[in-house]
């Protein structure tokens, strides 16, 4: 490592719900830290995720989706992103292809970028994700449309999913970071601690598993993380969350019949906070019901929003 050709700094992913931000950022960091559903809106919080090699750190963060605000909780989601903007060095706003006539959404582009990127002053990339659903034309012509348009400092092509062309990304993200030394060790992968990562798991798995309103209705709290018992290393961690629901209908909706939905949520939410810890749990799921609770400032603040 040469210390004077190292650079550090903050990289903010933006865009609308379901762009692929998190996608992209868990391709770069080579891990599953943020989670991703093919449902929009999945990301409510900041999730910071640090990118090491040799010669960088990129503490990259990702955001909630840009989308027209209906309620208090939506608020605070986009207050999170303005504020990744205020903290960003470098801006990667994401814009991706989709299948059918039209190859982009122009209209969001324009809103995205004028009304979102642009206000915040910083150098920006537009990264045009999705490129495995249109033909390589299209990505050249969509290419040279948005470049001309907007004036980014790049506008690359990519495929979080496939990870074609996400290392490029790399590349293009390093001459703008403003510092010469990492800010956090080597080993660390994000600064958010491991409770909050369990909450995520369980609320992908709602995202996942349940239809219709219920993954929009919820939202999960953890209440009890306790360590591993000191004079019983074989002793599981255990942790006790709250599911929590704007009605009683929901709630019979997340347990089902006989408990049978609950208990597929469980189990498919402990395999992978194990997977996460790298050491077994005991995950114990209440389910509570706090009418409105997306409408309530001080229950969303309780909530960490
Ligand atoms: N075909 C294709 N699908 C992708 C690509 N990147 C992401 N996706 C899919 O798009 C969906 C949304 O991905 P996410 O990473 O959750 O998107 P997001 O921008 O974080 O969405 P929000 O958190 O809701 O704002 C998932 O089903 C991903 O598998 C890609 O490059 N190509
Ligand atoms: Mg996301």
């Amino acid at each position: 490592m040469q210390p004077s050709s190292f650079t550090c700094g903050h990289a903010a992913f933006v865009g609308a719900p379901n762009a692929g931000k998190s996608t992209l950022l868990n391709r770069l960091l080579d891990h599953k830290l943020s989670i991703v559903t093919p449902k929009p809106q999945t990301t409510r919080k900041k999730i910071t995720g640090i990118f090491h090699d040799d010669r960088s750190q990129i503490v990259i963060l990702d955001t909630p989706g840009i989308m027209e605000p209906k309620q208090s909780l939506h608020e605070s989601m986009l207050e999170t992103t303005r504020q990744a903007l205020r903290d960003a060095d470098v801006i990667v706003a994401l814009i991706p292809f989709a299948k059918g006539e039209e190859a982009i959404d122009r209209k969001f582009a324009d809103e995205l970028i004028g009304r979102w990127v642009k206000p915040a002053g910083k150098p920006f990339i537009i990264a045009l994700n999705k490129s495995d659903l249109v033909s390589a034309e299209t990505v050249r012509k969509v290419q040279e449309e948005i470049q001309e348009t907007f004036s980014p400092v790049a506008t690359p092509a990519l495929s979080a999913l496939k990870g074609s062309n996400v290392n490029d990304l790399v590349e293009l993200i390093r001459p703008h970071l403003p510092l010469d030394e990492p800010l956090y060790p080597e080993e660390m992968l994000s600064t958010e601690p491991e409770r909050f990562f369990a909450a995520e798991i369980i609320r992908e798995k709602i995202f996942l598993l349940y239809g219709r309103e219920i993954p929009y209705s919820t939202e999960v709290t953890v209440d009890e993380f306790r360590e591993q018992h000191e004079n019983d290393p074989r002793k599981k961690e255990l942790i006790r969350c709250s599911v929590i629901v704007e009605r009683n209908s929901q709630k019979q909706i997340i347990v089902g019949a006989k408990g049978a939905a609950i208990k597929k949520l469980g189990q498919a939410a402990r395999a992978d906070i194990e997977e996460m810890l790298g050491r077994p749990v005991f995950l114990e799921i209440f389910v509570k019901i706090r009418p409105d609770w997306r409408k309530r400032k001080n229950l969303l603040k309780s909530y960490g929003y």
